[in-house]
């Protein structure tokens, strides 16, 4: 049984990646009970013993088949979808990485989970974004290093 399907729901960990190619970002539309059809970034739940980066980059493998490189944390932050037909509560790590390769394209790996992954540029992304994300988008967070 999963922490969700328990009488009393709990919050939950999930990493998600700010993947990186200059000024672009990776993102894929969302085919799931939470933020169904928005633009999100690629991740999942953090699973028992592993590390932030360590979640990075098997999510990113899972769900793009791409292979990254400096994964490094950003920021943490607090999301509670309590008007989800799925109620539910994220403690969100962000995570931001480069393709490990110039010859790294993403793939949809999971085309139950999302429509397909693609390059956007931080000046132009697509919409709606997820509602976590489009927050920090309007705060005017920036994922770019230094
Ligand atoms: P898994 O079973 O493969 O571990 O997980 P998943 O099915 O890939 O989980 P997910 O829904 O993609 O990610 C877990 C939660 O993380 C998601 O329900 C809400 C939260 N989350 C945010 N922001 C973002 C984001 O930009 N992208 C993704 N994928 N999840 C996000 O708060
Ligand atoms: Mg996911």
């Amino acid at each position: 049984m999963n922490d969700q399907d328990a009488a009393a729901p709990v919050p939950r960990v999930s990493v998600v990646v700010f993947l990186l190619k200059g000024r672009s970002v990776l993102l894929g539309r969302r085919s799931s009970s939470v933020g169904n059809s928005t633009f999100a970034l690629p991740g999942g739940h953090l699973e028992f013993g592993e590390s932030f980066e360590e979640c990075a980059i098997r999510e990113v493998k899972e769900e793009t088949g791409m292979e990254i490189a400096k994964t490094e944390f950003i920021k943490v932050t607090n999301n509670v979808f309590l008007d989800e037909t799925k109620p539910c509560h994220y403690v969100t790590i962000l995570m931001r990485a480069e393709p490990a390769g110039a010859d790294e394209e993403p793939k949809n790996m999971e085309p139950n989970k999302c429509d397909g992954w693609e390059w956007y540029e931080w000046g132009n992304l697509p919409k709606p974004l997820f509602g976590p994300l489009d927050k920090m988008v309007n705060e005017g967070f920036k994922p770019f290093p230094p």
